[in-house]
């Protein structure tokens, strides 16, 4: 079927742009701006996963990429970034608050992860939600070509699926959630929960991190929408089929392994515990300061082992990486005061003079800086209260070549499922995080390989390129019709 809101469907957008076979949707263009000294603009990538893995078929299917600058701008137009084509969407001021910051941010995100923070319902969040989604459903019905996939990305984006199917039935449309998705129990808090399942099944594909998540999802639509399920499909009155299903993102191992095998990385990794007075274990955590993420019962488990006397500040250090995040966020900020003082209470009380108990250093570093932190840990602690993934439990994997240091993961983060050799720990039992960072500390050599080099040959088999050709594949191979009839269970 040919879109028949625009002048040109072939090849050009009523605006002159060119239309693409694969259209990225996502809250944020995979760039940053940067304003030089000069007044001048200039946009540097930004690091994260997501563009790796899209990269490549982005640059085969002649790709373009809808998302949000990051700033309050009004008057970005499309532009070519290193041969990747962006289309930025604006956001005003009072939108970063509402969308962002409230309703993504401030609803969405604690809603998603079990309400370890309490959600806030805003009525005038949720309408700034719908017209944000609607501005990008526009922009992907402008730039898609005819028959084009577009795949839309994350809890920012969940009525987008609806609304572009709306507007361009022709159109293969994926959808894929980086965080959990809840359980009924407490996604029925939502008052608009039947308009976000309804939003999130105008695709054909909606893929989530682990199974449970892929469950819940189904489960509701049958309990709320009503819709015919069976296992992971999803049956619709108008003979649409969507199609659920787990896809565990990951990371790209390879350039990893590379960067930790660099002379440079490793030259710094000694440096680094040179820094730290050479002791006998280094302890490290890396997050996005962020309460999903389990920084306060980590650090306090591990400050508990020091006043027991069970680790000593002499021979251990342990480091803690918080990178600044959503800063304009209450909860955030609430959340920076109280690892501040639990650092300087932990650090005044039990501390020596240089030997603090926790390291602790709220910035972000390049990815070398990262890699050379990895080389340099013998215990990684990664204790989320829940996390979609944690790519950092990965890439502290794929950093570790010589198949030695730890890991310490929560049962809570989705990459339990796979790196199933981590020292295990439920990040709500404080004894319990204590007698794993114990055993992780001590265990014997050839332990820590044998684990080691099981998750490493995880990682390796399973990378992000892998990620996103599975989920292109099962997109492509998606049967989006069925002949059923059907009546619906029940009443929402
Ligand atoms: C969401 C989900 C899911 C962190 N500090 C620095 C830095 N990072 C990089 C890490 C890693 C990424 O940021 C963080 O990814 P995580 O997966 O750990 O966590 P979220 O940001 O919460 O991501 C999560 C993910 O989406 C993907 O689907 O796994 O569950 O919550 O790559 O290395 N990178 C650099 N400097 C830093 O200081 N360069």
């Amino acid at each position: 079927m040919s879109p028949t809101t625009h002048s040109d469907p072939e090849t050009k957008t009523g605006s002159g742009i060119k239309r693409a076979d694969l259209v990225i949707v996502a809250n944020r263009l995979p760039v940053d701006r940067v304003v030089n000294d000069d007044g001048s603009v200039d946009w540097r990538r930004s690091p994260g996963g997501l563009v790796t893995a899209i990269e490549p078929v982005m640059r085969r299917n002649d790709g373009a990429w809808i998302g949000w600058s990051g700033g309050a701008d009004s008057d970005l137009e499309p532009f070519v970034e290193d041969g990747l084509s962006l289309i930025p969407v604006p956001l005003t001021e009072q939108e970063i608050e509402e969308f962002y910051e409230g309703f993504s941010n401030a609803t969405m995100w604690p809603l998603y992860h079990d309400v370890v923070a309490k959600p806030e319902f805003h009525r005038e969040w949720w309408d700034a939600y719908v017209r944000i989604n609607k501005r990008f459903a526009k922009k992907a019905a402008e730039i898609a070509a005819e028959d084009a996939t577009v795949w839309v990305h994350d809890y920012q984006m969940q009525l987008v699926p609806a609304m572009l199917r709306e507007l361009r039935p022709d159109v293969r449309i994926g959808f894929f959630l980086h965080i959990p998705f809840p359980p009924a129990e407490l996604f029925q808090q939502l008052p608009w929960r039947r308009q976000i399942l309804e939003g999130l099944l105008g695709a054909d594909v909606v893929g989530f991190q682990r199974p449970g998540a892929s469950q819940n999802f189904v489960r509701l639509v049958r309990q709320r929408v009503g819709h015919k399920t069976h296992r992971d499909r999803i049956y619709l009155p108008d003979g649409r089929v969507v199609q659920a299903g787990s896809f565990p993102i990951s990371i790209d191992t390879a350039e990893l392994d590379t960067l930790a095998r660099s002379e440079s990385v490793n030259a710094r990794a000694a440096e680094i515990r040179e820094q730290l007075g050479n002791p006998k274990k280094v302890l490290l955590g890396i997050d996005r300061l962020d309460y999903t993420k389990g920084i306060y019962d980590r650090l306090r488990a591990f400050g508990e082992l020091v006043a027991d006397e069970e680790v000593s500040v002499e021979d251990t250090v342990f480091v803690q990486v918080a990178t600044p995040s959503r800063e304009r966020v209450d909860q955030y900020r609430m959340l920076r005061d109280e690892i501040d003082r639990l650092v300087g209470r932990l650090n005044g009380d039990l501390g020596r003079i240089g030997s603090p108990v926790i390291h602790y250093m709220h910035t972000s570093y390049p990815k070398d800086e990262m890699a050379a932190l990895f080389r340099a840990a013998d215990v990684m602690v990664v204790t989320p209260l829940r996390d979609g993934m944690n790519l950092v439990a990965k890439e502290y994997v794929a950093c570790r070549y010589d198949e030695g240091g730890a890991l310490v993961l929560s049962e809570f983060a989705g990459a339990a499922d796979e790196l199933r050799q981590a020292y295990m720990v439920n990040p709500y039992d404080i004894n319990g995080m204590k007698k794993a960072i114990v055993t992780a500390m001590h265990a014997p050599p050839r332990e820590l390989t044998r684990r080691m080099r099981a998750m490493r040959k995880t990682v390796a088999e399973h990378d992000v390129k892998d990620w996103a050709d599975r989920f292109l594949s099962v997109l492509a191979d998606a049967q989006p019709m069925h002949h059923k009839q059907l009546r619906p269970t029940q009443d929402s």
